[in-house]
């Protein structure tokens, strides 16, 4: 025997004896060494700004007076002046709702400024409001002050109105202007940095087209150097060129991936796949964060204040946000007068109450919990751990373990629909697939399964009753170390009917369930049981408000209300030169089917519509492919009326802004005229290529 291995030998056998003589006398807390950190972790303002878990976005600028979603650059300062401003309005509905802190959009794409910046004339400075003397950023971090809410700043790098914007003057423009907003209004718990650029903007009066080098234009290293030496606390959100501490994640419309990873490389572009899953052995610690309107859209338009999402909708956003490892960021456009509008708050508000009174009640905290294997058998690591009501206690098993149990003991039968975990993600995060099972008659059977869990996951299933549960891990990076178990019985709520109008004009509403019955009203007012019962799709002409519930007699709970208007039916329309019998879909009412122009088209290429009669027109929509990261979203467009299908005339020509983040309806309105047939040419789309897609097509009729 060599002397390597007569030496390994005896080393074995040294750790068999301390292993045996830790189990049989047990082996105290103070030997059992915690599991070392697995992959990157957070740092401590990442830390922090997780558990804050769910706060506010605020959109106000001069598009709140054109009803635009990106401004041009040149809008009229004199627009700017809210009769009613009240930033203390803001925080407090904020406040209410259970947010934690507020994003204050301080700069927008058009450049103009909420603050009186020293660097520009295109600020509140030289608007009527408060005779130039107002400042929204100190209003907002005074209101956030008084209501304890942390103020974060949404600064954009893109800036339509600025002389200099392309040119290297512009990044010390830009960073003067955040040292201002980073000096002068206390703590900034977040820094904003949208990537959006279309390009075009007013640029000092150019009117042109400038491009940049995402990649090394902003020069972002040194401006992360100057914004951390002014706010060390702060976390930085980016969603282009250099990495920063926080992600975006892919999209607008407010989920992030059911696995989800807080990790991505430090360097190397980051597909919009991998944004919204995280990368599995990514080399950073970059977690995301889920970016949504209220309404369909970022700033205020009245036409959508029938457009807030409801209950159901928002408690699907925090469970696709929160509840899958992510922070929630929601926002508020203000209105012309300075105020949330009602409807938002009442919306928000009843969110908040809703999350309070679902996670109320941990039924698992200070249950009996038990493992299949503990960290050294030390009781530092045990079961209860996870059910002590204690985030920085944790359960971890042994390092070479990577599938482990915890069984919970409820003390009597106990219904519940909802399973929370958490990791202690400071020790990185493990986790990569787990189930929960119940014990129903004496058989263990298996009532959810997900991937991964990270800081924070929660797990939605039909109500079981039990007085077991079982959360096994099937698979981990590393040993499983999970700082808190949660179980909740959340409150029933019925999801809203979805409403559409075919081609034949027939409404047609879809409940959400198999036991709700729908009930609906087609003159604009509220439906309760005893308006109209839904039967089948309800022949209608003309213009139309259509308005239901879902209702449930034996509970008595009813739905909020799904409202929907209609111009004309589409009855008589018809694609020209089009023969492909599947582009019917553009006029079917139903925003998931999506037709694309054949593949050899060539943009600027047209979709021709005959309207089956002249008509009075004074708008048109646009409602782009809604499948993730669909192809042929247009970008820029001309729209054409014609009587004769032969003498064109141009009534409207633009951009639909901020359509690849989020894909809405896009309304434009022009000037009435008549017309019996509409063209809409697609100049451009969002992947600068020759993609072209519609889900529906629409107008506007005087
Ligand atoms: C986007 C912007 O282009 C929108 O206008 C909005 O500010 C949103 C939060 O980010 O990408």
């Amino acid at each position: 025997m060599n002397k390597s291995i007569k030496r390994n030998n005896m080393s074995k056998l040294l750790f068999c004896g301390i292993i045996l003589s830790c189990f049989s006398i047990g082996c105290s807390n103070a030997q059992v060494k915690a599991p070392a950190p697995y992959g990157p972790v957070p740092n401590v303002n990442q830390l922090r700004w997780q558990e804050m878990e769910f706060y506010a976005f605020i959109h106000f600028s001069l598009n709140t007076y054109t009803d635009q979603s990106w401004g041009y650059g040149n809008e009229d300062v004199n627009l700017f002046n809210p009769t009613e401003l009240d930033c203390r309005q803001w925080a407090r509905i904020c406040k209410e709702a259970g947010m934690t802190g507020v994003i204050l959009v301080a700069k927008h794409h058009c450049g103009f400024c909420l603050w009186p910046s020293e660097y520009t004339e295109y600020s509140v400075k030289n608007a009527p409001w408060k005779d130039g003397k107002g400042d929204v950023v100190q209003e907002m971090a005074d209101a956030c002050k008084e209501y304890g809410l942390k103020l974060g700043i949404y600064v954009s790098p893109w800036d339509r109105n600025h002389p200099d914007y392309g040119r290297p003057e512009y990044i010390t423009y830009f960073r003067n202007q955040l040292k201002e907003v980073l000096t002068n209004y206390g703590d900034i718990f977040e820094v904003w940095f949208d990537g959006a650029n279309g390009g075009t903007g007013y640029y000092g009066g150019e009117n042109g087209n400038r491009r940049i080098d995402r990649t090394t234009y902003y020069d972002w290293s040194n401006t992360y150097k100057m914004i951390r030496e002014l706010q060390p606390n702060i976390v930085i959100w980016n969603d282009g060129g250099d990495r920063a501490d926080l992600r975006w994640v892919g999209t607008e419309a407010g989920y992030i991936g059911e696995t989800n990873w807080s990790l991505l490389n430090a360097t190397g572009d980051v597909p919009f796949e991998m944004l919204h899953y995280g990368v599995e052995d990514g080399d950073s610690w970059v977690p995301g964060e889920v970016n949504t309107s209220i309404r369909p859209e970022w700033f205020y338009h009245p036409s959508e204040d029938a457009k807030v999402k409801t209950l159901p909708k928002l408690m699907d956003t925090y469970y696709n946000s929160v509840g899958r490892n992510a922070t929630l960021l929601l926002n508020f456009p203000i209105m012309p007068n300075g105020l949330i509008h009602p409807n938002d708050e009442k919306a928000a508000i009843e969110f908040g109450k809703m999350i309070k009174q679902t996670f109320a009640v941990n039924l698992a905290e200070k249950t009996k919990a038990e493992a299949t294997n503990v960290r050294g058998n030390a009781s530092k690591f045990s079961a209860s751990k996870a059910v002590d009501g204690d985030t920085e206690t944790y359960w971890a098993t042994d390092d070479d373990v990577n599938e482990a149990s915890l069984t919970i003991t409820f003390n009597k039968p106990t219904k519940f629909n909802r399973f929370l975990a958490q990791e202690y993600i400071r020790l990185g995060q493990r986790a990569k697939a787990f189930t929960i099972e119940a014990l129903v008659d004496g058989n263990w059977k298996e009532i959810a399964k997900a991937t991964t869990i990270g800081y924070k996951r929660i797990l939605r299933f039909p109500s079981v009753e039990t007085t077991q549960l079982r959360l096994n891990i099937i698979d981990s990076k590393s040993c499983p170390v999970i700082s808190n178990i949660g179980v909740y019985d959340a409150p029933q709520i019925l999801t809203p009917p979805s409403i559409i109008r075919n081609q034949a004009g027939e409404i047609i509403i879809t409940p959400a369930d198999s036991e709700s019955v729908i009930y609906y009203t087609t003159d604009g007012s509220e439906p309760t049981s005893n308006s109209k019962k839904y039967s089948g799709p309800i022949p209608t002409e003309g213009k139309i408000k259509v308005s239901a519930i879902a209702y449930e007699s034996v509970s008595g709970k009813r739905s909020p209300v799904t409202r929907e208007e209609y111009d004309l039916p589409r009855t008589e329309w018809k694609l020209v030169d089009i023969t492909d019998r599947r582009a019917s879909v553009i006029f079917d009412g139903n925003p998931n089917s999506a037709w694309h122009q054949p593949r050899n088209t060539r943009l600027p290429a047209d979709l021709v519509i005959d309207l089956g009669k002249e008509l009075n027109l004074s708008g048109f929509k646009y409602y782009p492919d809604q499948t993730m990261w669909g192809p042929g979203i247009i970008t820029q467009y001309e729209f054409y009326v014609s009587n004769d299908n032969a003498d064109w005339k141009l009534v409207d020509k633009g951009e639909f802004s901020n359509i690849k983040n989020n894909p809405t309806w896009q309304t434009k309105k022009f000037e009435p005229v008549k017309a019996r047939y509409i063209k809409l040419r697609a100049l451009k789309n969002t992947e600068n290529n020759n993609n072209l897609g519609y889900a529906e097509v629409d107008v506007i009729t005087e």
